[in-house]
This record gives C-alpha cells, sequence and structure tokens, in this order.
C-alpha cells in the first residue's frame, strides 16, 4: 500500500515505542528514538515508520513528502491533568500568595477554588466554549494534541454538567482531543460546611446522570486535608466504579492523606501531583500499573517542594507529567516549560521526560492503544521541534521550539 504523506530526513524521531529496559537504564528511558527517521501517514494513521531510506514501494505519485530537514519529530504530546473549563482568572490572589499566604488558607477564605466556581456558574456555556479554545489553540502550539479536561468549578449538579457539555462541545469544533474527568468534589461548597455528608451524597447522585448522558469517562477527588479525606474519597470512588467510571486522584498534594495508597487499592489509572508520598506510598505505586502523574509546575507556582521524582522512578514507578493547568495553582497551558522544570528541578533524564508526556500520559488516560507512539495502526499525531535533539528543548527553556503540529494526518499548526 502506498502512503498518502511521508515525512523524511527526521534528525530524531520519537516514536515513543516501549523497547526492553537495558541493564544501566531506568524503566522510564526505554523509549525508541531513531536517527534520520520517517513516518509514512495513510488517511488519519500511521502506516510505517523506520529510518534509513524511505522504502520505494511506500510512495505513489500523488503522496506528498516532507523534508523535516534533521529536526525532532515526537508523538503528539498529552497533558493529562488539566483545570481546563473555568470562568475567570485569579489575579486578585496574586499579591497574597507571593506574600506567603498559604493555598488552603485562601481556599478556606472562600477565595480560591471557591472564586472560580462563582465565576463559573455566572459564565455562559458560550463564554466557557470560547475561553477553553483559545486555551487549547495554545497548548497545540506547545505540540499537544490530547487533553483531560475535568469539572470541579460548579459543585452544583446545573454548573458541573455545564462545564462536561463545554467539554462535549470542544470535542467536536476544535482540533485537540479531549478526555473528560467529573470531579464534582473539587471543594466542600460553604453552604455544606456543616453537612459534609449530604455535599458527597449529591456528588453521588450525580453519578448516574452523568454515566446516563456520557457526559465523563473519569472520576477524580481532591483528596487533601481541609478538602476531602482519604475515607470519604474512598465512599465516592467506589460509587463511581459501580457505575463504570474510570479512576483517578489529586493525591498526596500539600498533606499526605495516603492517597497513593488509595489510588494502588481502588487500581486506578492515575494518582496526581504526589509531592508529599510517603515511602509506602512509592512502595504501592511501584507494584501496580498506577500512573505517578507528576504536576511540578504546581510546585514551581505555589513555591513547595517537588514530588521525589528521581526516587520514585528509580524504584520503579511509572510516572506521567501534565501542567495542571488552572486559575489558581498553575495557570499555565505551556507543558513544554513544565518538562524544562521536570528537568531542571525533578532531575529527570531527556528520554524519562519525553515518556511521561507521550505513552505514559496516554496510559493514564486509558487511550495508548491509539495515541501516544508513532507506531503503525495509531493516529498519526505528531510534532515538529525546531531543534536537532531532545537534550536542547528542555536546555534552552522558556521558549515554544514547535515548529509544526500534525492532527490526524493533516497540519493543524505551524510557527
Ligand atoms: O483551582 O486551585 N489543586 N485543584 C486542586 C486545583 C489545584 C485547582 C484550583
Ligand atoms: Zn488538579
Amino acid at each position: 500500500m502506498n502512503a498518502d504523506l511521508i515525512i523524511y530526513n527526521i534528525g530524531q524521531l520519537v516514536t515513543g515505542k516501549e523497547l526492553p529496559v537495558k541493564d544501566g537504564e531506568t524503566r522510564m528511558e526505554n523509549i525508541e528514538v531513531l536517527n534520520n527517521g520517517y513516518i509514512a501517514v495513510s488517511g488519519s494513521e500511521i502506516m510505517a515508520v523506520g529510518s534509513g531510506e524511505v522504502p520505494s514501494k511506500l510512495i505513489k505519485f500523488t503522496t506528498k513528502l516532507i523534508d523535516a530537514e534533521g529536526c525532532v519529530v515526537t508523538p503528539g504530546m498529552i497533558d493529562s491533568h488539566t483545570h481546563l473549563v473555568h470562568g475567570g482568572s485569579r489575579e486578585n490572589e496574586f499579591l497574597d500568595k507571593i506574600a506567603g499566604v498559604p493555598y488552603i488558607e485562601i481556599l478556606k477564605r472562600g477565595g480560591g477554588i471557591l472564586s472560580s466556581v462563582k465565576a463559573t456558574v455566572e459564565a455562559t456555556e458560550d463564554e466557557l466554549v470560547n475561553a477553553a479554545k483559545k486555551s487549547l489553540r495554545r497548548m497545540l502550539s506547545y505540540g499537544v494534541t490530547t487533553v483531560e479536561s475535568k469539572s470541579g468549578y460548579g459543585l452544583d449538579s446545573e454548573t458541573e454538567l455545564k462545564q462536561l457539555r463545554v467539554n462535549e462541545r470542544l470535542k467536536l469544533e476544535q482540533e485537540v482531543d479531549i478526555v473528560s474527568t467529573f470531579m464534582g468534589a473539587h471543594a466542600l461548597p460553604e453552604e455544606y460546611k456543616d453537612n459534609r455528608e449530604g455535599f458527597i451524597q449529591k456528588v453521588i447522585e450525580l453519578l448516574p446522570v452523568i454515566k446516563e448522558r456520557e457526559l465523563a469517562e473519569f472520576f477524580d477527588v481532591f483528596c487533601e486535608e481541609g478538602v476531602f479525606s482519604n475515607e470519604e474519597s474512598r465512599k465516592m470512588y467506589i460509587e463511581a466504579q459501580k457505575y463504570g467510571f474510570k479512576l483517578r486522584i489529586h493525591a498526596d498534594e500539600i498533606e499526605n492523606t495516603k492517597g497513593a495508597e488509595l489510588a494502588k487499592e481502588l487500581q486506578m489509572y492515575s494518582a496526581d501531583h504526589l509531592m508529599a508520598i510517603s515511602e509506602d506510598g512509592i512502595k504501592a505505586l511501584k507494584n501496580s500499573d498506577v500512573i505517578a502523574n507528576l504536576l511540578p509546575g504546581t510546585s514551581f507556582s505555589l513555591g513547595k517542594d517537588y514530588a521525589p521524582a528521581r526516587k520514585m522512578i528509580d524504584e520503579g514507578v511509572q510516572v506521567a507529567l501534565s501542567t495542571d493547568y488552572n486559575p489558581g495553582s498553575c495557570p499555565t497551558e505551556n507543558l513544554q516549560l513544565i518538562m524544562q522544570i521536570a528537568a531542571l528541578k525533578l532531575k529527570m533524564k531527556p528520554k524519562e521526560i519525553f515518556k511521561a508526556v507521550t505513552i505514559n500520559a496516554a496510559k493514564s488516560l486509558g487511550r495508548d492503544k491509539r495515541v501516544g507512539s508513532i507506531e503503525e495502526g495509531k493516529k498519526a499525531d505528531f510534532v515538529f521541534f525546531d531543534s536537532k535533539n531532545i537534550e536542547y528543548i528542555l536546555y534552552h527553556f522558556g521558549i515554544n521550539h514547535t515548529s509544526k503540529v500534525f492532527k490526524n494526518g493533516c497540519l493543524v499548526y505551524k510557527k
């Protein structure tokens, strides 16, 4: 069969394919990087990948040929933890934050998540769609082709459903793939201060409604000291599991609440944040399929400790990296900056970082059969970087290295 599109002369092609782990390598460095690579595309899918001369049988007279001029090409990157859909912004709390008022203290004063809740309740569906599209366009420009998007700024049924409907519209109205997560338990509304149980029941009652309308695939809880306890979280997760939701968790972000252990127990797809993970938590994750989804932009922005990534990886935990894009603790859509922080602050190695934003991020979203690597039969999502090697992309920080993005075999972004 012939290809519709062939990209050739790729200096370093990060296919993202997982190879057997070599001696002296971590289980995060085992991704394939081909020199002088090519990719052949048929329709919206990858039909062949290799290095050296492009086999002539792939080329017909209508095949479009693109010379990558020796640059780096990687799979479309995946941002597997975002609070994409929200009203307003929180620069009004920024001065308090840099003066040292803790994140949870701002929330207790009715600010933080609760101030974004107010703005999201007030926003129309169209306003939310338009703001999210602007962010998605920015994410795409950084090389991101799949994004997880959570609700959680409604807390009442009507606004939670509105946020999830926005996700459905985004799936139809722009190029980036969206994975939808219901996060009704993101904070306790003030009116439930003395009725925690009542609020938890309301979240549980929404689960079948969301399932029936097919508005979300995942369920997530902010399991944190001062937000929802381990016990309260478990109760909601068990109900969500009964309705067939896949699970992910905000775990051990600020205080250790044994979130990682809960993720292992309930076989969640990912445990996210983990800045305060314990030895036992690391032990739980390393013996599981749970992806440790690290969000170092949040540590950077909150001025907090970083997750012990080096220790986790050296012990065999599988790691992903995401922005946590949200209006409070990490207001950036720039996944490349997060990757650069991962190199500088988490001491992750270049191959580990690219694995974390491609195939491992895909696993954390249950999408690894379709995206996350450049392999035959997968979606033709890939990114050109204006760089000869992957190290340079991490070293030259704070700028956008992407020069072209292909989604489903089509050019959707060009610098
Ligand atoms: O709006 O502050 N951590 N949720 C849990 C967030 C951060 C988002 C926010
Ligand atoms: Zn989050």
